[in-house]
């Protein structure tokens, strides 16, 4: 495949590729029909294989073309087509995968939301786990969370001119509508944290006009902000990128460095919020995040409670 991108719009023998890439023809032949199966569309010729146009694939070579990491992505397991993520992931994790280790699949069948929620992963969008083996306590991993959206909004930010936004606690939202979905999943023992597998979900070229109308209505995705298709392989690298980093700083400073860029990128601060959490509900104002990552939130009897974990949804 590299081969044929190195070269787009002109013909390779499968002679040619056949010899620098030390297999027979046949092989060759078998690995372009498997291509054309996924979509990426090959002319064939009786001067050989021709690429048509650039596929939108996830690729490892094209996302090591970006990632400038040390650890995060070091490696890489891309699928096809999986029940979910997250349940790869952490069954690589249990049988002791490095941390940084990365599971993508172009497709979902059983993507997972929070509490047993549906998460739908058609094809076009992007949809990885992260291995994390930080050592922290396991009510520490919403600070995970935090980061990890703040990331995906950030890169969004940087990547695409767009007014990408927190919504706490694992949203990321494009003009109030939901691009990205976080969840974040503790393995621990008594107080020991084994491991934590972070779960992004971004609608990427993905269109959610087949959504089911009550998840369409608070979804969008980037091509249908930018009108244009985006290069996941570039924007999964670029976010890995941005992970390390700010994974980081909060293993070595904690939270609060990370705090100040935040206030910007979180829509939920000064909005009137209600809270949902298993033991109530709370509505006022959403006033900050404070160095463990909970909501503190000032109710209309001026109070201020502190939420850890809940669903939170904007009134105005
Ligand atoms: C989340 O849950 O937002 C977490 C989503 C995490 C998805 C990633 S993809 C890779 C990894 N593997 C997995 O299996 N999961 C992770 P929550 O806050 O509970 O939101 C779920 C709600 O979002 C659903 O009840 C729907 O209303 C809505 N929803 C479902 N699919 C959506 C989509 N593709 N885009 C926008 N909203 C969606």
């Amino acid at each position: 495949m590299r081969l044929l991108m190195q070269h787009p719009g002109s013909y390779i023998s499968g002679e040619e590729l056949a010899t620098k890439l030390g297999v027979s023809r046949t092989a060759i032949w078998k690995h372009i029909r498997t291509l054309k199966a996924k979509g990426v569309e090959i002319e064939v010729a009786k001067q050989g294989y021709r690429l048509m146009n650039m596929p939108d694939l996830l690729m490892e070579s094209e996302i090591r073309r970006y990632l400038k990491t040390r650890r995060f992505g070091r490696k890489l397991y891309i699928h096809e087509s999986v029940a979910s993520t997250n349940d790869l992931a952490k069954e690589l994790a249990r049988s002791g995968e490095e941390e940084g280790s990365v599971v993508i699949a172009e497709e979902q069948t059983h993507g997972r939301g929070r509490v047993g929620r549906i998460w739908l992963s058609p094809r076009g969008g992007l949809w990885f786990s992260l291995i994390l083996r930080p050592n922290i306590a396991p009510e520490e991993a919403p600070k995970i969370t935090l980061i990890f959206g703040a990331g995906v909004a950030k890169t969004l930010r940087r990547l695409y001119h767009i007014d990408a936004s927190i919504k706490w606690p694992n949203d990321v939202l494009i003009q109030e509508k939901k691009v990205c979905g976080i969840l974040t999943e503790v393995e621990a023992e008594l107080d020991v944290l084994n491991f934590l597998v972070v779960g992004v979900g971004i609608n990427a070229n993905n269109t959610t006009r087949d959504f089911p109308e009550e998840i369409r209505t608070g979804a969008t995705s980037l091509i249908e902000v930018l009108g244009r298709k985006v290069d996941r392989n570039q924007l999964l690298a670029e976010l890995l990128n941005e992970f390390e980093r700010s994974y980081g700083i909060l293993l070595k400073s904690g939270l609060r460095s990370l705090l100040i860029d935040w206030e910007d990128l979180c829509s939920t601060l000064g909005k009137r919020v209600r809270i949902l959490t298993p033991r109530e509900t709370i509505e006022g104002e959403a006033v900050k995040i404070d160095e463990e990552g909970a909501l503190i939130i000032k109710t209309d009897s001026g109070e201020r409670k502190r939420v850890i974990y809940g669903e939170c949804i904007h009134l105005r």
